[in-house]
């Protein structure tokens, strides 16, 4: 039988053929993205990858050239090639959604081990006053923000299992605020009826116009522990001093030893400038009474596909830290006061990386609100 020659033309026909066969199939039938081709390229310190879009790209050029080049010489399918090699490099630059650092800039221990000695500390903490009992955190931000399920997540991290401590509000308008009723959560640990010497109060949140949201005054009265617990915000005024609710002598047990900001990833650049403006408002009050500051940067997973695919990524993802900057520069914060999260909200069960990540901020937090206490305490 005489065999069948191929003209080096018609060789590279079958191989773009068939490589625009393998991107299409890949693309239809949207196999994870680790059984997918991948490209990298570094770039000063960056890496790029390239996802779906340039598989499809890549695909959709490949049979164009096949259909287009069919009847012409090879020399040609060389030039296009050449011509096709460079427009892909450079589009890779732009698309600067899926750049990620070589390095994290913050360096994380991901292990089970630091969970422990994280949760271990979290365990033995005793507050440095005797006198107060417990710490308070006061968690403040605009609306949908995730303040409850950060409440929600800790309890989760500390107890092992799901929780529902501060009930996080999922419905979609998020027009209205779900906490009204100003309450501290303490966290159960371990026997009944012993709770760790730390708790949250998440407060009605923050919302544009003076009518709704809770009421800038209000929030001072709570920094101060002029506010009892139970009390049900009125955001039209402010709470009155016969109010049984009001405590004319606060102590220190009462204030707010740690002021928590929370603004989510997803969409910093909506939240309206009248919040932001009452956000700073709420901090510049919290200075004055040097109560220390947290910022805390939800729905990160929202934000970054690349961080959504796997939460080690948080520090390495450009996008995360650019939404850290932007909350950086939104609420005039340094960086190493920002920390990024990824609540439990859908979630029943609980994953390492996500406990990891929600015990650094907390960790700080607690020891932050320890030494505000201290410090009234012992200085002078
Ligand atoms: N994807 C994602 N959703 C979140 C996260 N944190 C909160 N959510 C959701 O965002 C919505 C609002 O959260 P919530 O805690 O009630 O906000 P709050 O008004 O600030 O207390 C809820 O549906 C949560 O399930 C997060 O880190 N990632
Ligand atoms: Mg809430």
């Amino acid at each position: 039988m005489r065999p069948v020659h191929c003209r080096p033309g018609e060789k590279y026909q079958i191989c773009s053929v068939s490589f625009s066969i393998i991107s299409l199939v890949l693309l239809w039938t949207k196999l994870p993205l680790q059984h997918q081709v991948r490209f990298k390229e570094n770039l000063y310190g960056l890496r790029f990858h390239t996802f779906n879009f340039i598989t499809f790209l890549s695909a959709l050029y490949q049979l164009f050239l096949f259909l287009k080049s069919i009847k012409l010489y090879f020399f040609l399918h060389i030039k296009c090639c050449s011509i096709f090699w460079c427009a892909h490099k450079n589009l890779l630059s732009f698309i600067v959604m899926f750049i990620e650092f070589d390095e994290p800039w913050r360096p994380v221990t991901w292990s089970g081990a630091n969970k422990e000695d994280m949760l271990q500390k979290l365990r033995a903490l005793q507050v440095s006053v005797p006198d107060v009992n417990r710490l308070n955190i006061l968690l403040h931000g605009p609306i949908g923000a995730g303040k409850s399920s950060f409440i929600n997540s800790v309890n989760t991290v500390l107890q092992g299992h799901n929780t529902t401590a501060a009930l996080a509000d999922s419905s979609a308008g998020k027009s209205y605020s779900f906490t009204v009723k100003f309450k501290y959560h303490r966290l159960k640990k371990g026997a009944p009826g012993i709770f760790y010497p730390f708790s949250f109060a998440d407060i009605m949140g923050l919302e544009p116009g003076s009518s709704s949201g809770v009421h800038i005054e209000d929030i001072v009265h709570v920094l101060n522990g002029r506010i009892k617990s139970g009390y049900v915000f009125n955001p039209v005024s402010p709470i009155a001093e016969g109010n049984p609710s009001y405590n004319s002598e606060p102590s220190l047990k009462d204030r707010v030893h740690c002021l928590v900001s929370v603004l989510p990833a997803d969409n910093i650049s909506l939240i309206s400038n009248e919040v932001i403006q009452k956000m700073k408002d709420v901090r510049e009050k919290a200075r004055n009474l040097d109560i220390p500051q947290v910022v805390l940067m939800s729905m990160v997973d929202k934000a970054c596909p690349l961080v959504n695919d796997d939460l080690k990524k948080i520090y390495t993802s450009k996008k995360i830290k650019d939404k850290m900057k932007e909350c950086r520069d939104k609420l005039g914060v340094p960086m190493n006061c920002i920390y990024p999260v990824r609540n439990y909200h859908e979630q029943v069960t609980n994953d390492l990386l996500q406990d990891v990540l929600i015990l650094m901020p907390i960790s700080d937090i607690i020891r932050f609100a320890n030494s505000y206490v201290e410090d009234q305490v012992y200085t002078e």
